[in-house]
């Protein structure tokens, strides 16, 4: 009888991610610019925080560019170029989360030594983009108080992984039954080392905090590469 070989098609793609993926993230290093992978669900408010913070971080001089990840159209990224910000926009055609090779892609358009930040948004879901390393220093997950507080228990994944949970459109919460407390504890649960900001987009509230927790990131991969520079 023939022998069988047996290919382990998801083990072999993400091993294959994961090694570009590390070597994304230290030519950025070496470019002292900050990769920043925004994950939610579709209508969290990933565009209108990442014009926010464009907006502010640009205030303190930081040069930041994005790279729109959208199934279909250019919306998101025409927004951006409408704030004078650059954008690249890569269409999946049907894949719901990007990966390393459409990040370095994207940076074929970018001069990533003219910025000091790339945002990634990436496709709008809870569950895939959780999965594939982009690449990014640093991961974030919005969860907007309209969508509930008990997805923690519904995508634990996407908790586990990333650096950073924004707690989104918490101007809705007046009269709303978010249960704050019980989604710290759950994400906590999941991700001891999680930093958790409450932050609305359109009230202002809580961008501070959030805008200085980006801001250490590019600080740290400036550091990092003016101490390689140093050797
Ligand atoms: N009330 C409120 N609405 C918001 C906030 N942030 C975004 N939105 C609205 O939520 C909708 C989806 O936002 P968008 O940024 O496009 O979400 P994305 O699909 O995750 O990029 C838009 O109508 C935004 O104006 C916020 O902080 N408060
Ligand atoms: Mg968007």
């Amino acid at each position: 009888m023939a022998e069988i070989r047996t290919i382990d098609i998801k083990e072999a793609v993400l091993s294959e991610n994961a090694g570009l993926a590390d070597r994304l993230r230290r030519r950025l290093m070496e470019s002292g610019t900050f990769l920043l992978d925004v994950m939610s669900s579709p209508g969290a408010g990933k565009t209108t925080l990442l014009l926010e913070t464009i907006h502010r971080l640009r205030e303190r001089g930081i040069r930041t560019a994005v790279i729109e990840g959208d199934i279909e159209s250019t919306v998101d990224a025409e927004k951006m170029a409408a704030a004078g910000v650059k954008a690249v926009q890569l269409r999946t055609g049907g894949a719901c989360h990007l990966d390393a090779a459409m990040i370095e892609a994207a940076l074929h358009e970018l001069a990533p030594g003219d910025y000091d930040m790339i945002a990634i948004e990436n496709v709008g879901n809870l569950v895939c983009p959780a999965e594939f390393d982009t690449g990014a220093h640093r991961r974030t997950m919005l969860l907007s108080v309209p969508e509930g507080h008990d997805k923690a228990l519904k995508y634990p994944l996407m908790f586990t992984v990333v650096d950073c949970l924004v707690v989104s459109k918490t101007d809705y919460l007046p009269g709303s039954d978010f249960d704050l407390a019980a989604l710290r504890a759950e994400a906590r649960r999941l991700n001891p080392t999680l930093t958790v900001f409450e932050v609305s987009a359109r009230t202002g509230d809580g961008m501070q905090g959030w805008c200085d927790w980006v801001a250490d990131g590019i600080r740290g991969v400036a550091d990092a590469r003016d101490g390689a520079l140093d050797c």
